[in-house]
């Protein structure tokens, strides 16, 4: 028997040996709904197109996708893809109706690798509620070929009208600043509500972001379920992003004792306590070099995407290729900058580490935190 199991990630640095590397065949616009309001960049009263993306912007995001698989494959790393998935076909539940589905170029937001387990979320939106369906393949083959593999799905809320807070998308501007300490969105509290972007792994700790797409009994059902396994989850905070959805744009650990931050969202006080008492440095990242309106038209998510870098390993990190400033402060701070062009993917939600979910890296659990004092829930 091999050393580790087939599925083995304990963290966001250690050597890389298999990723899922997303696809935007079929990829569809996001539909107007409860948990989200797609709008056109420069042009917000513009209704958002819906149905198929065209064939020229998949092809654009499908060529991005797979120089970031060759990279990947020239560095010794297995690449797996979803399989195809109809996101044209509209969803019905008893809960809701949905027009269209989303797409598979964000494996990130849907599946995360907890050591040998593979979680699939809840998710927060009605378009993304089968978005694990590309996946089941993979998840099948891992789970067959090896018995250390553990499996979970976490319980589908109902994404019914009364799930959500849809006034949330007409609070005004001072609104929102007067409730940045409430961490009250879009998304209520009664059911469980989480994407898996919304959680970082650093060994033995978990963070997880309170926001638009991980609610309070989201993060009680990962502590319920990760505490007995060993981990300690930390809720995280970042007030000055209004709209927070996925933490890899804002809190990016980069090896033990190093995360990449955002200066523009910093952590709610106090819970930076965590890392500087245990000798972690926390470091901003530069301005992106593609502002907020460089970004695609289409695009939903904000200029920080520059951030979401992907680690093949502690000293080995790709960045998107325009992104010159960070990839100089990540020279500085002693690591191989690898660069591919990924703007075209960024309509689809994400950058490098949204667009790829890893199976496997080298490594144990280690505990990156030794001075923590921690209150289990149970
Ligand atoms: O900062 O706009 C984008 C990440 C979406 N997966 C942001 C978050």
């Amino acid at each position: 028997m091999r050393y580790s199991a087939a599925v083995n990630s304990w963290n966001e640095w250690d050597p890389l040996q298999e990723i899922v590397v997303g696809s935007a065949d079929n990829a569809c616009f996001e539909p107007t709904e409860p948990g989200s309001r797609p709008a056109i960049r420069d042009s917000p009263d513009t209704p958002f197109p819906t149905g198929p993306k065209s064939k020229e912007a998949i092809e654009r995001a499908n060529e991005e996708l797979a120089g970031l698989a060759a990279l990947l494959d020239s560095q010794g790393i297995t690449v797996r893809r979803p399989e195809p998935h109809d996101f044209s076909a509209p969803v019905r539940t008893p809960g809701f109706e949905v027009e269209n589905q989303y797409c598979a170029v964000c494996p990130r937001d849907v599946m995360i690798t907890m050591g040998n387990e593979i979680i699939e979320a809840t998710m927060s939106r009605r378009a993304r509620y089968f978005e694990y369906e590309p996946y089941r393949k993979l998840v099948y083959e891992y789970w067959n070929a090896d018995p250390r593999v553990e499996w979970t799905t976490a319980p589908k809320p109902s994404m019914r009208d009364g799930m959500y807070r849809e006034e949330f998308w007409e609070w005004p501007l001072e609104q929102r600043h007067a409730r940045m300490h409430s961490f009250e969105f879009c998304v209520g509290q009664d059911e469980v509500v989480f994407d898996a972007a919304d959680m970082s792994r650093l060994g033995r700790d978990i963070l997880v972001q309170e926001s638009m797409t991980t609610n309070r009994a989201g993060i009680r059902w990962l502590r319920r379920h990760l505490e007995p396994r060993g981990f300690r989850v930390h809720t995280v905070h970042f007030p000055l992003d209004f709209f927070p959805s996925h933490i890899d744009c804002t809190f990016v650990p980069l090896r033990p004792g190093l995360v990449l931050t955002n200066p523009e969202r910093p952590l709610r006080e106090g819970e930076e306590k965590m890392f500087l008492a245990n000798g972690w440095e926390l470091v901003d990242a530069p301005q992106p070099v593609l502002g907020n309106d460089e970004m695609p038209k289409y695009c939903q998510s904000s200029k920080w995407l520059s951030m979401n870098v992907l680690s093949m390993s502690p000293t080995k990190v790709i960045c998107e290729e325009r992104e010159k400033p960070l990839q100089d402060l990540l020279a500085k701070l002693d690591f191989e900058v690898f660069t591919v062009p990924f703007r075209h993917v960024f309509e689809y939600g994400g950058s490098l580490h949204c667009a790829t979910w890893d199976v496997r890296r080298e490594g144990i659990c280690e505990d990156y935190f030794p001075a923590l004092r921690y209150e289990p829930l149970v």
